[in-house]
């Protein structure tokens, strides 16, 4: 018997100029591009990994930074499993930006879905300006995932879509196990129960 093949829908959101179309780039193709341009609207590819032996296939929507290329925000976000929020290490507004992409996800993302705060250009050690303890205490506040990676290495990119997958996986089989879903909280601080 064929086991039924797992697909599972992910958004990269987050600020322009943070890395989401080169983290794609590099999971899917294995390539980095110094002069990728703009994201204009939204895009998406295929990629796969192995988690308990399972291959999950996903399908990975990568969306526009830059407010005047998000006119369609909403329908982003229907059917999704999980979501990346990216954010440059060596910009800190873009990772104060962080509680505003959670404002969005809020307003149109399923309850159940997987959460995961990405810190990227980790390469760029020189010009931190967030420490890793700052983003993990944020993603800790949220109750949702955190890593670091590079694009341009490829250092923990696959590692980190790997984990969302696991995460989605025992989320989704605890759903079929319990006909009704917990009630996940968007807000920091408020809630205990960890969603992703
Ligand atoms: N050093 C370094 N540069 C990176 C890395 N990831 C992306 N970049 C560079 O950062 C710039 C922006 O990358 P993009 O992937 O276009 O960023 P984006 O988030 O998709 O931007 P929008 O499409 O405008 O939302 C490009 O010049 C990339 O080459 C990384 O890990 N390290
Ligand atoms: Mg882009």
């Amino acid at each position: 018997m064929t086991e039924e093949q797992i697909t599972f829908k992910f958004l990269l959101i987050g600020t322009s100029r943070v890395g989401k179309s080169s983290i794609l780039l590099r999971f899917c193709d294995n390539k980095f591009n110094e002069s990728i341009g703009i994201t204009i609207g939204v895009d998406f590819k295929f990629g796969e990994v192995m988690v308990d032996n399972k291959n999950i296939k996903m399908e990975i929507w990568d969306t526009a930074g830059q407010d005047r290329f998000r006119s369609i925000t909403p329908s982003y976000y229907r059917n999704t499993t999980g979501i990346m929020i990216v954010y440059d290490v060596t910009n800190e507004e873009t990772f104060e930006h962080i509680s505003t992409w959670f404002q969005e996800i809020k307003s149109n993302a399923p309850e159940d879905v997987v959460i995961m705060i990405v810190g990227n250009k980790t390469d760029l050690e020189e010009r931190r300006a967030v420490s890793y303890q700052k983003g993990q205490k944020l993603a800790g506040s949220y109750g949702c995932l955190f890593g670091e990676m590079s694009a341009k290495t490829g250092i923990n990119v696959r590692e980190s879509f790997t984990q969302m997958a696991s995460q989605a996986l025992k989320l989704q089989k605890k759903s079929k196990k319990k006909p009704k879903q917990k009630e996940v909280s968007f807000t920091k601080k408020t809630s205990t129960k960890k969603n992703c």
